[in-house]
């Protein structure tokens, strides 16, 4: 299986801790924005990563691939079965695409893609409006992160993996959740963030905005 995309995405990301959660294994198939790599468009039409293709089948967006794996691979279940917790871990991967990703994805776009990749400079003004977004988004998880220290059924589901992947995107613009301001969501992320399905994944991140 061969996954599409760079793992600064943080929707490849997310798909490539869910793959590594799964006890799967891929290939990751290095692609920027705009390639034209066919194998890649004929996963991702629209160029978008990441893409995905096992075998004869090829497809993108990061919940198009997760489903199909986790069909494929309904062992160890990170989709609950359970009507109620399949719906709240459905609800917190798609607060965290739309809504952290659209706060943070303003940040990181103007802090990091748009100065180290497009050559231009960032828009500050952007970067204070995703900052302004942000604010209620960590105040909400703040307030609902359960004891057990997992959002869905006191165990780690994709709801864990899709929401602390785009937090990666804000630690690498030096902004890290406050255990001051935020206390149980910092501690949330630093327990899920140094799994071993994103620990080493974030370090080569690391190294590879370091170069
Ligand atoms: N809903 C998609 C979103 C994918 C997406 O927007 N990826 C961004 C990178 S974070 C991308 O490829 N942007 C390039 C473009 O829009 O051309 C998913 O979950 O995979």
């Amino acid at each position: 299986m061969i996954v599409y995309g760079s793992p600064l995405s943080p929707f490849v990301r997310k798909t490539l801790a869910y793959i590594s959660e799964k006890g799967l294994t891929v290939e990751l198939k290095p692609v920027g924005l705009g390639s034209q790599d066919p194998a890649f468009r004929e996963a991702s039409p629209f160029g978008k990563i990441p893409g995905f293709r096992d075998g004869d089948f090829a497809i993108s967006d990061s919940t198009a691939i997760i489903t199909y794996l986790e069909a494929k691979f309904p062992e160890p279940a990170l989709i609950p079965a359970d009507p109620a917790a399949r719906a709240r871990t459905i609800w917190f991967e798609e607060f965290s695409d739309t809504m952290v990703v659209g706060a943070g994805g303003k940040i990181f776009f103007n802090r990091i893609v748009s100065p180290r990749f497009l050559g231009k400079p960032g828009d500050e003004a952007v970067v204070a409006q995703g900052e302004k977004e942000m604010g209620p988004l960590l105040d909400y998880l703040e307030r609902i992160i359960p004891a057990s220290g997992f959002l869905v059924e006191d165990r780690l589901t994709l709801a864990d993996i899709a929401v602390a992947s785009p937090f990666v995107n804000l630690s690498h613009c030096e902004i890290e959740v406050s255990v001051g301001d935020h206390p149980k969501l910092a501690a949330y992320l630093a327990k899920i963030l140094s799994r071993p399905s994103f620990g080493p994944m974030i370090a080569q991140e690391k190294a590879m905005l370091a170069r």
